[in-house]
C-alpha cells in the first residue's frame, strides 16, 4: 500500500501552499507534488532541514537535512543533502506548481522526512556551485510532515 504524507504551508506575506508526498513502496522513489502560491516569480530554493521545529525559523529548523554527512548540491548530484529538492520556479501570478521524483528521500527508515520541515526561500538555490550559500534567507516555512 502507498505510503502518504502531506504538509500545509504557511509562511511569510501571505505564502500559501500544500506538498504532498507519495511512496508506493518503503524503498521506491518518493514523490513530491506540490504548489505554493505567494510567491516572487522566479525560482526559489525548496529543501527539508532537519528539525520540525519552526518556532524560530531557519534557526530553529536546522541544517539541510543531512544524515550521510554530504555537502550541499543539486538533487542530481550524487553528493548532496537528502533535504536538497533544488529550485521551484514560481509563475508570473507567484504560483510555484511542482512535481517532483526523488529517489533519496522517503517517508520510512533514515531517509525519512516525517517531522521534518520543507522550506521554501526567498532566493534561488545555486545547487552548490556558488561561493556563497543561498539558504539563509527564508521566505516560507513551518511545514510539518505527517500522515494523513
Ligand atoms: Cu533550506
Ligand atoms: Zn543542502
Amino acid at each position: 500500500m502507498p505510503i502518504n504524507a502531506i504538509c500545509v504551508i504557511t509562511g511569510q506575506e501571505s505564502v500559501t501552499g500544500t506538498t504532498t508526498f507519495i511512496q508506493e513502496k518503503p524503498n521506491s522513489e518518493l514523490t513530491i507534488k506540490g504548489e505554493i502560491r505567494g510567491l516572487s516569480p522566479g525560482l526559489h530554493g525548496l529543501h527539508v532541514h532537519e528539525f520540525g521545529d519552526t518556532t524560530n525559523g531557519c534557526t530553529s529548523a536546522g541544517p539541510h537535512f543531512n544524515p550521510e554527512n554530504k555537502s550541499h548540491g543539486s538533487p542530481d548530484d550524487e553528493n548532496r543533502h537528502a533535504g536538497d529538492l533544488g529550485n521551484v520556479c514560481a509563475n508570473a501570478s507567484g504560483v510555484a506548481a511542482f512535481e517532483i521524483k526523488d529517489k533519496m528521500l522517503s517517508l520510512c527508515g533514515p531517509m525519512s522526512i516525517i517531522g521534518r520541515t520543507l522550506v521554501v526561500h526567498q532566493d534561488p538555490d545555486d545547487l552548490g556551485l556558488g561561493e556563497i550559500s543561498t539558504t539563509l534567507k527564508i521566505k516560507m516555512k513551518n511545514i510539518n510532515v505527517g500522515f494523513e
